[in-house]
């Protein structure tokens, strides 16, 4: 009898619970807060962050990484620079004479740009209704410069507590929060150089840029989740990346290895093999694997005179049998000394120049073929050359041709994140201020206020505005 009433009370609960999901659904088309599911075809219902409004005071490489990434999936991003001078990578590492660098325009497609004198009083009025206009502030000044301009953290929430201010810094608080910082500082003191390169010789800096653009990368995560967040709190909040952190967050399988020191050698980095102990920090590892599946980079056919006829190659554990097969090296299957995982490990130097001499009689892509047909994981070195050409990198969009006013068509990488309904379309970096009057216009300045804004000198180069002339 219990029984059966308490039978009766969860059916009604659950029938309850069920209306409960149901009956939002018919009735105001919102489930869990979410609308209906569109029925437009992929990739045609807007993109991802259409809507939102960046006031872009970022410079250089880091912050432009992170609202390029921002206006591929769909924001609108408005690069504030200064008159007759801009982003000052614009005129860096020219190639071509006249035009906006190589280093500017594949950091800032997507953009609008306004210049705007931060300084001047009128540029100062121009920037307070943008605070209004916009969802979000991203900088990568030195420290104290935003401040200094006026736009500090309590104006800007003053004006918008609905604003988001991210920026990158060198450096969170502490002993070096006052410093400027470039990438490979920041390699630098993000631990990344003193465990990249090999044991003999000096800490390296590796060509990605893990400082700047890696910390660009984190700041547009740490941005959207404040947009996420500020559906439910209605304000804004301060978003702070520093590069060394970054940097550290990129490196930790390094710092992993240093607590993991403590316990004993590092058996699968080769100095342990060849008999060399350890010092007190982690060392570098030349091209040892820094997971579980040792791996090392092996010459290919070619290598006297291609810097890259080169194959990176993982002797997975699972694919050992594989491996051997191979190489023609069928007796280590079963042979004690190197059948498993813990007994190659003192032996990884002869078992890879076992293995090259295998890869020198192929090319990379030959034995990158080879081996992918019998599940071994192998990396080919890829020149940026072959980069540049490689068709599938064309196809999927990650490397994008785009035509540009001054400087004529450019190879740019695209957006690497790849969403199915929210589709990227890449367009070129705009030249200086190309947008100024279409934005003054979108903050509802009339024509004759932005007259007297041009008159002012402040939106355009002292030496070639209306003040200028006046004067
Ligand atoms: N109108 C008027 N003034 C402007 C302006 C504008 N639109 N835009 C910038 N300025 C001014 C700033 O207000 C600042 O002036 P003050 O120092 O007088 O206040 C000045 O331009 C220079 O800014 P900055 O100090 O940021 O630039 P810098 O070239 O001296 O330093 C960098 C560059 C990258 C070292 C520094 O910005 C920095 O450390 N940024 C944080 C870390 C970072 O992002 N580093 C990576 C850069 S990519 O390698």
């Amino acid at each position: 009898m219990a029984k059966s009433r308490k039978l009766r009370a969860k059916t009604k609960v659950k029938a309850k619970s069920k209306l409960a999901a149901s009956k939002p659904a018919a009735k105001n088309a919102v489930v869990n807060g979410l609308p209906k599911p569109s029925t437009r075809p992929w990739g045609e219902a807007g993109k991802a962050l259409d809507g939102v409004r960046i006031l872009d005071f970022t410079h250089v490489q880091s912050g432009p990484t992170c609202t390029q990434l921002l206006a591929f999936m769909g924001a609108d991003v408005i690069k504030v620079e200064r008159p007759g001078v801009g982003d000052i990578t614009r005129g860096q590492l020219r190639d071509v004479k006249g035009a906006d660098s190589l280093y500017f325009t594949m950091l800032n497609g997507n953009k609008r740009s306004i210049t705007i004198d931060s300084k001047h009083p009128k540029g100062k009025e121009i920037l307070e209704r943008l605070i209004k206009h916009c969802d979000v502030l991203v900088e990568n000044f030195a420290p104290g410069a935003l401040d200094r301009m006026g736009l500090t953290w309590d104006y800007i929430h003053k004006t918008n507590p609905r604003m988001i201010v991210a920026s990158v810094k060198g450096f969170g608080p502490g002993p070096y929060e006052d410093c400027k910082v470039y990438e490979n500082v920041a390699q630098c003191a993000g631990g990344a150089a003193s465990t990249t390169g090999f044991r003999d010789g000096p800490p390296l800096v590796t060509g990605a840029q893990i400082g700047d653009s890696g910390t660009g990368l984190h700041l547009a995560l740490g941005i959207v989740g404040a947009l996420y967040q500020r559906m439910r709190t209605g304000r804004g909040q301060r978003v702070l990346t520093a590069m060394q952190d970054g940097v550290l967050n990129l490196a930790r399988v390094k710092l992993r290895d240093q607590q993991r020191l403590k316990h004993g050698p590092l058996a699968e980095y080769s100095q342990h093999a060849e008999g060399i102990p350890f010092g007190k920090a982690v060392p570098r590892a030349g091209n040892d694997s820094g997971g579980g599946q040792p791996g090392w980079i092996l010459k290919c056919k070619g290598w006297e005179s291609d810097p890259d006829a080169y194959i990176y190659f993982i002797t997975q554990a699972p694919v050992w049998g594989a491996i051997c097969d191979l190489i023609g090296k069928t007796e280590w299957k079963t042979d004690p000394e190197y059948a498993t995982p813990a007994a190659r490990l003192p032996r990884l130097r002869h078992i890879f120049s076992t293995i090259e001499a295998w890869t020198m009689t192929k090319t990379k892509f030959e034995v990158m073929d080879i081996c992918n047909g019998v599940d071994i994981p192998v990396g080919p070195i890829l020149s940026m050359k072959e980069i540049a050409e490689e068709p599938s990198l064309r196809k999927t969009g990650t490397v994008v041709e785009v035509d540009h006013p001054t400087r004529g068509k450019y190879l740019t990488v695209g957006n690497p994140i790849k969403m199915s309904d929210s589709i990227t379309e890449v367009k070129r970096a705009p030249l200086l201020g190309e947008h100024t009057d279409e934005i003054l216009k979108v903050l509802r300045y009339r024509n004759e206020e932005i007259a007297e804004i041009k008159a002012s000198g402040a939106i355009t180069a002292p030496d070639k505005g209306a003040r200028a002339e006046a004067a």
